[in-house]
């Protein structure tokens, strides 16, 4: 079975509040360690709702940190239904340095490989002149908690208007 390499740095993340979304219902997933973006991406927690959007805009921000997962097409799929991809975020193939492998143990240094990430694009400009962030966590001292799913009630589910650009 083919598995395909995700990079996860938002909330998909181990102890963030999607990580169940790797449950073995929706698929096969093996964590593979962490890693970090070779290129600067602008990291952003963004919209009413505090989400974390890393946008398609590379060569700006941070080397993003995050999780790499290889998942099978099961779970790929899951991933792109659940992230709204490609009309929201959009999936893409971008360079990564593991850092940590999935044991623990630190990586001096790995040649790049390819992996997949979801981006945002089509973003609003504006976006830009938010903190560009290096790592996310919900519950970091940003105070920009995370309004979960089945919380984004009235007003809360026009949220994409927020940092998408009018089709
Ligand atoms: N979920 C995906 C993209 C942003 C998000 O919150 C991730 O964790 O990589």
């Amino acid at each position: 079975m083919a598995l395909h390499r995700l990079f996860v740095y938002g909330t998909l993340k181990r102890g963030q509040p999607n990580h169940e979304q790797f449950a073995a219902q929706y698929g096969v997933v093996k964590f593979a360690g962490l890693a970090r973006t070779v290129n600067r991406w602008p990291l952003v927690i963004a919209s009413r709702c505090n989400i974390p959007f890393m946008l398609d805009k590379e060569g700006h921000g941070n080397h993003v940190e995050g999780e790499i997962y290889d998942v099978d097409d099961k779970m790929l799929q899951h991933c792109d239904e659940f992230e709204g991809s490609p009309d929201y975020y959009q999936r893409v193939t971008i360079q990564i340095q593991l850092t940590q492998d999935s044991g623990g143990t630190k990586v001096d240094w790995e040649p790049s490989q390819d992996v997949m990430v979801y981006v945002l694009g089509s973003f609003k400009e504006s976006l830009l002149e938010l903190p560009l962030r290096q790592s996310y966590d919900s519950n970091g001292e940003h105070g920009l908690k995370y309004t979960p799913r089945c919380e984004r009630t009235g007003d809360m589910v026009d949220h994409k208007t927020d940092v998408k650009t009018a089709p």
